[in-house]
């Protein structure tokens, strides 16, 4: 896939903005429609990175840029169904991790949830095996790589995923270099010794499932049977039917057939034998998973000296003066900066994240500027960023460390001021403001504060002068 496809000229930009303007609410009439829609883009992989929805849950149009997609779940559902919905984007909504579903927004009404997610245009991962069959060590290497680093993430968070399996794994691109996206939270659980019920697909099931009692080590074990079939193309436990494959778990000896082997180094094979032992307590963490001599060896990141030195001048130059710039730009990254951009921050990410906690702390972000600046202005600059021992979450991390120059251009301010405006009357007001950054919402008071520190004219609400203003003095900084 060219990247020219990706990307849209301004021109085009507003004709799809202008079209968004013509375009009716979804009612009952048309919305499966538009769902179904949803559903067949999706099928045509990567052919469209710019889709435009409108929601009329709270009665105002909103337009949905590229990067992002919307899942619709219909709300007839048993009351188990709809905890397990609310309980997947209540946990989605918490996670913020390079290598895990962003949930960008969710709404609902009385028949549907809307729920708004990053678009990753490689397809599953399933997909890919069914394509390609083997893989080099060196790419499952990195898939699995970067599949244990979000578990870990979870695990961290007090949350087992217990659904890991190639279905549940999204390419973010079409790239030999595409990140791993961890999708699916619906059967994961909070960590616990209660943790009982039989989950995922039988090929991927730890043996202690069927004990009724396992802990969050079954993830391991998941991605342990993923290794496996990214490397030699089948399971390592198979069989006709559901039980056959349970009894082949419980019972078989983890065999690697020679031939289908032969080209596979030691290192991998060991990989895959410490985590399927049928004992969970034999079993190797993800921690030691994360530094096996199998993974290091192979795992390389793709983050050049030049590519680290200008990230970390963006993040030493950051300097936002008020919590809207910082939460309008959050929203402009969010919506707005191409999948290239994002990639090279994800990488550069997880290259500074050394302890592979999801978090960027002093003595990371330090150990990474050694590399670039000397040691007093590595030292100073990174107390400055992570100052009283604050850690960056990767979504402060990317609106802290993207190209304030190519971010902020003045198209992107204008839709990022149209995204806001929702009556679109070509003033921000502070009901406007409170709407669109709901996940802050503290009540009005908090907004007109905010109103007040970038209300030049002192009229109660933001014209895009502005606005504009307020997002350009990012760069000037
Ligand atoms: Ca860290
Ligand atoms: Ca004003």
């Amino acid at each position: 896939m060219g990247n020219k496809m990706m990307m849209k000229s301004q021109a085009e930009f507003e004709q799809d903005y202008q079209r968004k303007q013509e375009c009716k609410p979804i009612t009952n009439n048309n919305r499966e429609t538009i769902s179904a829609g949803i559903k067949s883009s999706n099928q045509k992989k990567g052919s469209s990175k710019y889709r435009i929805l409108i929601l009329d849950s709270t009665n105002w149009q909103r337009i949905i840029f590229r990067n992002t997609q919307v899942k619709i779940v219909q709300k007839n559902a048993t009351e188990k169904e709809e905890e397990r919905v609310l309980s997947e984007v209540n946990i989605l909504e918490k996670l913020d991790h390079p290598n895990i579903l962003k949930i960008n927004e969710y709404y609902s009404d009385d028949r549907f949830h809307y729920i708004i997610t990053d678009f990753y245009s490689g397809g599953e991962l399933f997909s890919k095996i069914q394509e390609r069959r083997i893989f080099s060590e060196t790419y499952a290497a990195r898939i699995i790589r970067q599949l244990l680093y979000s578990v870990n993430y979870c695990h961290l968070h007090g949350i087992a995923h217990r659904e890991i399996r190639p279905e549940n794994i999204m390419l973010e691109r079409c790239s030999e270099f595409a990140s791993a996206i961890l999708i699916d939270f619906g059967l994961c659980s909070k960590i616990s010794h209660k943790m009982h019920s039989s989950v995922n697909h039988p090929y991927y099931q730890a043996p202690e499932i069927q004990q009724k009692k396992y802990n969050e080590s079954i993830d391991i074990w998941a991605i342990g049977v993923i290794t496996y079939i990214l490397l030699c193309g089948y399971p390592p436990f198979g069989g006709d039917t559901n039980r056959k494959i349970i009894d082949n778990v419980l019972k078989k000896p983890l065999i690697f057939d020679e031939q289908d082997w032969s080209k596979s180094s030691n290192e991998s094979k060991e990989f895959v034998r410490k985590i399927l032992l049928k004992d969970p307590s034999q079993r190797i963490t993800i921690d030691q998973a994360l530094n096996d001599p199998w993974i290091v060896k192979n795992y390389e990141l793709q983050v050049t000296d030049s590519q680290l030195k200008r990230v970390l001048t963006n993040l030493v130059n950051y300097n936002c003066q008020s919590k809207l710039q910082e939460a309008t730009l959050k929203l402009i990254v969010l919506y707005l900066a191409s999948r290239e951009e994002l990639s090279e921050l994800r990488e550069v990410f997880t290259c500074i994240d050394t302890k592979n906690d999801g978090y960027i702390d002093v003595e990371e972000l330090q150990a990474a500027m050694l590399k670039i600046f000397d040691t007093e202005t590595a030292e100073r600059q990174s107390n400055k960023i992570c100052a009283e021992d604050e850690t960056l979450s990767y979504s402060q991390f990317l609106a802290q460390a993207i190209d304030k120059q190519a971010i902020l251009q003045k198209s992107k301010i204008e839709t990022a001021f149209k995204l806001i405006d929702r009556n679109a009357s070509g003033n921000i007001n502070v009901e406007e403001l409170s709407e669109a950054f709901k996940c802050n919402l503290t009540g009005n008071d908090y907004w007109i504060e905010i109103m007040n520190e970038v209300d030049a004219n002192h009229d109660g609400a933001l014209s895009l002068v502005e606005f504009t203003n307020m997002m350009k003095k990012l760069i000037q900084s």
